[in-house]
C-alpha cells in the first residue's frame, strides 16, 4: 500500500519479529533510515544486508520500544501481536506519536493507562482493526452526537453452527482455515473461538468510550458489514465492502483523506442475502468470559489475555482440547489476583502471573 502512495508516506523505520527476509526485502524498497529485528540471532543477516545502503540495523524488543521515540517519526503503526505490543505502544504514546493501532491486546490489556496516556499527549489512535475502523468511519461527521450502541459484526469463525460436542476433537489445522480473512495463526484461532470478537469489545469501549451495554455483537458471516452504529435517532449507519485488510491500514494513516485505490469492488449481485444471527455464548465460552472480564475491569482483561496467548499456543501444539482453551482462561481469571486500580507495573505483574498460572492448569489436565 505504501509501495503505490509514496507520494504521500515516507517510511522511517521498519520492523519484524521472525521474518528477516521479508524485513530486508521491504527494506531495500521503502529505504526506512532503520529497521529492527526483534529476534537477537537474526541481527548479523539483516545487517550484513542493510548496512552497505546505510540502513541502521537495531535488534530485540527493547530496541522496538526505543527506535519509536525518533524525532522523525510523525506515526507509528502498531501490529505487534499480543502482549508485546503494549510497551512500544505506550512509548510511542509518550513521545506524542499518532498511533495506527493494529495491536488490539494493547487496548485489552491496558485500555485505561493508554487512553489516559494519549489525551494528555495530545495523541490520536486510528483503528486499524476492520470493525474499529468501521465504527470510527460511520462516526465521521457525527462526533458531536451521541452514540446509542455499535454492533461488531462477526464472521462466526469456522466453527460457525456447531454444538460443543461437535468441537470436542477439533485440531488446529482445522481451527487454522477462515472463511473469509487470511491472517496469522494466533488470530485466526481467536476467531474461531470468537476470543478475537471478545478482545474487539473491549478494545471497542476503550476506542470510543462506552459502556458495556452499549456494545453489542451480530454475527453476519458474509463479513461485508464491517461493524455499524446506531445513533440516539435510532438511525444506524454501517460501513461495507469486501473484506480486505489493505483498506483500514490505509484509512488509519490517510485519514481524513481517502486514497484511491484498485482493490476489487463489491457487487451486490455476488451477495443477494446478507445474514445476520446471535452469537452462541454456550459453545463459544470465550466471547462471556471477555464480556465478564471487561464487566470486572481492573487487571480481569489483562489475565484474559495472558492466559488466552498461553491457551492458544497449547492448542497450537496440541496439549489441550479446543474446548479447554476456555477452561484455562475461566481458571485463571479465578486464580489470580484481581487488583481494581492496576498501574503499568501491575499489568507487567499480572501478565507475567497469569502466564504461569495458565501453564500450570495446562500441565496439571
Ligand atoms: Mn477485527
Amino acid at each position: 500500500m505504501i509501495a503505490q502512495n509514496s507520494e504521500f508516506f515516507e517510511t522511517e523505520v521498519l520492523t519484524a519479529q521472525y521474518n528477516s527476509d521479508l524485513l530486508i526485502q521491504q527494506a531495500i524498497k521503502f529505504k526506512p533510515n532503520a529497521v529492527v529485528i526483534c529476534d537477537d540471532s537474526l541481527y548479523q543477516q539483516v545487517f550484513d544486508a542493510l548496512d552497505p545502503l546505510d540502513i541502521k540495523v537495531y535488534a530485540g524488543e527493547n530496541s522496538l520500544i526505543s527506535v519509536v521515540e525518533m524525532e522523525s517519526i510523525d506515526m507509528v503503526l502498531s501490529a505487534v501481536v499480543g502482549y508485546s505490543g503494549l510497551r512500544p505502544t505506550l512509548r510511542a504514546i509518550e513521545y506524542g506519536k499518532q498511533i495506527a493501532l493494529a495491536n488490539k491486546e494493547t487496548l485489552v490489556i491496558a485500555g485505561d493507562l493508554i487512553t489516559k496516556t494519549a489525551r494528555e499527549k495530545g495523541v490520536n489512535i486510528y483503528p486499524v482493526d476492520s470493525e474499529h475502523s468501521a465504527i470510527f468511519q460511520c462516526l465521521v461527521g457525527d462526533f458531536h452526537n451521541k452514540v446509542e450502541k455499535i454492533f461488531l459484526t462477526a464472521s462466526g469463525g469456522p466453527f460457525r453452527g456447531k454444538l460443543r460436542e461437535e468441537l470436542l476433537n477439533v485440531k488446529a489445522a482445522q481451527a487454522l482455515k477462515h472463511p473469509n480473512w487470511d491472517m496469522g495463526a494466533k488470530i485466526t484461532i481467536d476467531s474461531a473461538t470468537m476470543m478475537n470478537k471478545g478482545l474487539e469489545v473491549i478494545e471497542a469501549k476503550w476506542l470510543f468510550n462506552l459502556n458495556l451495554e452499549q456494545i453489542d455483537v451480530v454475527v453476519h458471516p458474509q463479513s461485508i458489514i464491517h461493524s455499524m452504529v446506531q445513533f440516539e435517532d435510532g438511525s444506524i449507519k454501517a460501513q461495507m465492502g469486501l473484506p480486505d485488510m489493505r483498506l483500514p491500514i490505509q484509512y488509519a494513516l490517510s485519514y481524513p483523506d481517502r486514497i484511491k485505490t484498485d482493490f476489487p469492488r463489491f457487487n451486490f449481485m455476488d451477495y443477494p442475502s446478507l445474514t445476520f444471527e446471535k452469537p452462541d455464548l454456550k459453545t463459544f465460552r470465550n466471547l462471556a468470559l471477555a464480556y465478564n472480564a471487561l464487566e470486572k475491569g481492573g487487571n480481569m482483561p489483562c489475565i484474559l489475555n495472558a492466559s488466552n496467548e498461553i491457551a492458544v499456543d497449547a492448542f497450537l501444539k496440541d496439549k489441550i482440547g479446543f474446548l479447554e482453551i476456555s477452561d484455562v482462561i475461566e481458571k485463571s481469571m479465578e486464580s489470580v489476583k484481581f487488583i481494581k486500580n492496576p498501574i503499568l507495573g501491575d499489568y507487567v505483574d499480572t501478565d507475567i502471573e497469569t502466564r504461569i498460572k495458565a501453564k500450570e492448569i495446562i500441565n496439571n489436565g
